[in-house]
């Protein structure tokens, strides 16, 4: 039995997608289980660049299964432009498979995700703007609509009409905003069904097959960790559940059936939108790692914030999700820093912590123990052997595994897929 489960340990952008990529290879269905467009992927293959949104990054390879899970929300207009993208490109989506309960976002989502954080204000969240948090909290209220409503035109249309009255009530009358009209999103999404009908399907039958098969399944996280619903720095989080545990319920699988997790670990630290970020860099070393790491948002173009490796953030995302092995990734944006730091620990009022604080506060307060590492200060993408990399860089990596308790498993110093070192 195989099911690898692969997440994101900070706030994302970690590499997730390069990393399902390479282990695809050996896959034979890779499934998303949260999230939407508001991930970017991007995935380098012979140097082409390829980016994802909804797409599992499996979709890459001939003869793979992909599939799109329960917990997802599709928006079906992006979806149908990305499978185009790919036809385009000469990539079979044939083994495509999407979810009859995953929920869909519809225009008002996307509308009501902008006009919230506008009335937010200094509150904002920074979120991506893709109507990813109004689906998820229709679907938790209970009157969102799923794959499986949208293809029965009856159903979809009884569903439709009473959402839009609650929604275009509360878009005019506290929003002031037009509002939609039934019959013209009715006829577009009618219009999506159609061209998504043939990819719909019960998900999760077809992932415990695979499994007691003994195929192997990737499932592959997007956002990360410290974005979890639950367990992120909330409210700075996303609407659903980055960790490994979110794949039983977002992909339909029993927890027993999960055979490995990987948490991707990304060389430094990044963050886009809002909210505490301990080992942030507000200085020259923030805009080098920024330049360097070309680290602007791949689905809004927002710059990231840069910082500092933080191994307490590292530690407790091993924690919640059991993590086996780090792929670390990211290491040649390093190259050319003179010293480089890790966060070991977190003080608060002269005190060292023993657990990652829930409050906002305290962890907005909290000031980082540093250990200080001398740079390696040469070009490391063209290495492909752990043991050839040099001491000092080895050094930071293996300080990493012995902070936080976890084994390294893979180091990726390039975004192409030879890039890629295996230790476990
Ligand atoms: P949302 O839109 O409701 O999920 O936003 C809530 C928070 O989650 C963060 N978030 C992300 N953080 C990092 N990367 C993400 N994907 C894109 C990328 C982001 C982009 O790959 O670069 O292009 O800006 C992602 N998606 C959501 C978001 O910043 C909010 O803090
Ligand atoms: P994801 O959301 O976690 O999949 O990450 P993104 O795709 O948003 O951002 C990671 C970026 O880093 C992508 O452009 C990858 O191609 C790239 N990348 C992944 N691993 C490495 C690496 O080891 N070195 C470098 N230089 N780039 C990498
Ligand atoms: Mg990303």
């Amino acid at each position: 039995m195989s099911a690898i489960v692969v997440i994101g340990t900070q706030w994302g952008d970690e590499g997730k997608g390069k990393i399902v990529d390479y282990l695809a290879e050996k896959a034979d269905v890779v499934v998303r289980y949260q999230g939407g467009n508001n991930a970017g992927h991007t995935v380098v293959v012979d140097g082409n660049e390829f980016k994802l949104q909804l797409l599992p990054s499996g979709i890459l390879y001939r003869n793979k299964r992909c599939v799109i899970g329960n917990g997802v929300v599709v928006d079906p207009a992006v979806l149908i432009t990305e499978i185009e993208r790919m036809v385009e490109k000469g990539i079979d989506p044939s083994g495509l498979r999407i979810s009859n309960r995953a929920h869909v976002i519809m225009p008002y989502h996307r509308l009501l995700d902008a006009v919230e954080e506008e009335y937010r204000g200094d509150f904002k969240i920074g979120t991506t703007k893709r109507g990813i948090g109004p689906c998820y909290m229709d679907k938790n209220a209970r009157s969102g609509i799923r794959m499986v409503d949208l293809l029965d035109e009856e159903e979809f249309s009884a569903k439709l009409e009473r959402n839009l009255e609650a929604k275009n009530h509360l878009l005019r009358a506290v929003y002031n905003e037009a509002g939609f009209d039934f019959e013209a999103v009715k006829a577009e999404y009618l219009g999506y069904a159609e061209k998504l009908r043939p990819y719909v399907t019960d998900t999760s039958t077809v992932l415990n097959q695979a499994i007691d098969a003994g195929q192997k399944v990737l499932f592959e996280g997007a956002q990360a960790t410290l974005l979890d619903l639950d367990h992120g720095t909330y409210p700075y989080v996303t609407s659903s559940h980055p960790i490994a545990g979110g794949a039983c319920i977002g992909a339909g699988i029993g927890p027993s059936k999960i055979s490995k997790v990987i948490g991707v670990v990304k060389a430094y630290t990044t963050r886009v939108g809002e909210g505490p970020f301990p080992t942030e860099l507000l200085d020259a070393t923030g805009d080098e790692i920024r330049t360097q790491g070309r680290e602007f948002g791949t689905v809004t173009g927002r710059p990231r914030r840069c910082g500092w490796l933080d191994a307490c953030v590292v530690r407790y995302a091993g924690n919640l999700s059991s993590i086996d092995y780090m792929a670390i990734t990211r290491l040649d944006i390093l190259d050319k820093l003179k010293t480089l730091k890790i966060c070991v620990g977190y003080q608060y009022k002269g005190r060292q912590l023993n657990e990652f604080p829930a409050s906002l506060k305290v962890l907005s307060e909290v000031e980082p123990v540093y250990e200080e590492f001398e740079g390696w200060q040469t070009d490391i993408s063209g290495i492909r052997s752990y043991a050839d990399l040099p001491a000092n860089a080895r050094r930071y990596v293996e300080r990493l595994s012995e902070v936080t308790g976890i084994k390294i498993g893979i180091v990726s110093v390039g975004p192409g897929r030879d890039q890629t070192m295996i230790l476990h």
